[in-house]
């Protein structure tokens, strides 16, 4: 039984939840969280019942990454040994829609979570960021990639940059979202688009979002790939363990570039 998710296969005729549940730590995103969600995605896709799965947080946090205490001490040897990777591609390779219901933060991995998955649906409170600059790294699970081909180059060299948070009304004007509605019906507003989605062709809905995906796959492919790989690099630098540790013992970091 997973522990950090809530799973419920037929929450609605056709239509799965998964609920990222560690409250107290905004849903930081945990190898065992990620490993639970990995699995939980594998199962639903092979599970007839279900046509469209809707992803989603609490109120307060969709999630604020990935958990920066457990990979403050990390080497880039340790990162490439992990291989969190296999678990992010994995669930990328899901086969059915998947619906991220966004409320609160959705930043680093969790805003790289939220992009993976095929649509977003945000409630007036979310914010959308990837600031691991602010702790010495780089974003690691696609931002560099998807968030530059969801809003363009300019605004996502300043998010990647900087580390600022956009807010809902931006990532929807800048189209990194579908709608943004209120705080009070963010969920019911993606369990209504699920539900629309599982009432078409089962087959036909798997290949057309095969086909939309096809769009940008092999440049995403090459795109990962380099992120990857600069990713590990700044696990090889003393700003990573700087600014990982600053964050975990809640103060400013000092960068020196090395
Ligand atoms: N990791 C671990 N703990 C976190 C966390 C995180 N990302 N975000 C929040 N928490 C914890 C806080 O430490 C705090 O715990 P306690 O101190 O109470 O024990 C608790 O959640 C509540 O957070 P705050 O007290 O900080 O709450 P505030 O409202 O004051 O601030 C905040 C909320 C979201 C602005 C702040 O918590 C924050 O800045 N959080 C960090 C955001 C961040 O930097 N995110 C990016 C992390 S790096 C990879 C895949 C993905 C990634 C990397 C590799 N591979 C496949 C290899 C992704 C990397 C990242 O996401």
């Amino acid at each position: 039984m997973p522990e950090l998710i809530i799973v419920t296969p037929e929450k609605q005729p056709g239509v799965a939840t998964i609920q990222l549940n560690r409250p107290k730590e905004l849903n930081a995103l945990n190898l065992q969280l990620m490993g639970e969600l990995r699995d939980a995605l594998v199962e639903l896709d092979a599970n007839t019942n279900v046509r469209c799965i809707v992803i989603h947080g609490n109120q307060r946090a969709f999630a604020a990454g990935a958990d920066i205490k457990q990979m403050a001490d990390k080497t880039a040897i340790d990162m490439l040994m992990i291989d969190q990777f296999s678990t992010w591609d994995r669930i990328r390779k899901t086969r059915k829609p998947i619906i991220a219901a966004v409320s609160g933060f959705a930043l680093g991995g969790g805003c790289e979570l939220a992009m993976t998955c095929d649509m977003i649906i945000a409630s007036e409170s979310a914010q959308f960021g990837q600031p691991e600059i602010k702790i010495g790294v780089m974003p690691g699970a696609g931002g560099t990639q998807r968030l530059t081909r969801a809003i363009g180059k300019a605004k996502a060299m300043e998010m990647v940059l900087t580390g600022k948070f956009i807010s809902a009304v931006e990532a929807e004007r800048y189209g990194l979202v579908n709608r943004v509605v209120a705080d009070e019906i963010y969920l019911d507003e993606a369990m209504k688009l699920a539900a629309t989605i599982a009432t078409m062709s089962p087959v036909a809905v798997m290949l057309a979002k095969e086909s939309v995906n096809r769009t940008y796959e092999t440049f995403l492919d090459e795109g990962l790939h380099f992120e990857r790989k600069n990713f590990y690099l700044t696990f090889a630098s003393e700003d990573q363990k700087e600014g990982m540790a600053a964050f975990v013992e809640k103060r400013a970091p000092v960068f020196t570039g090395k």
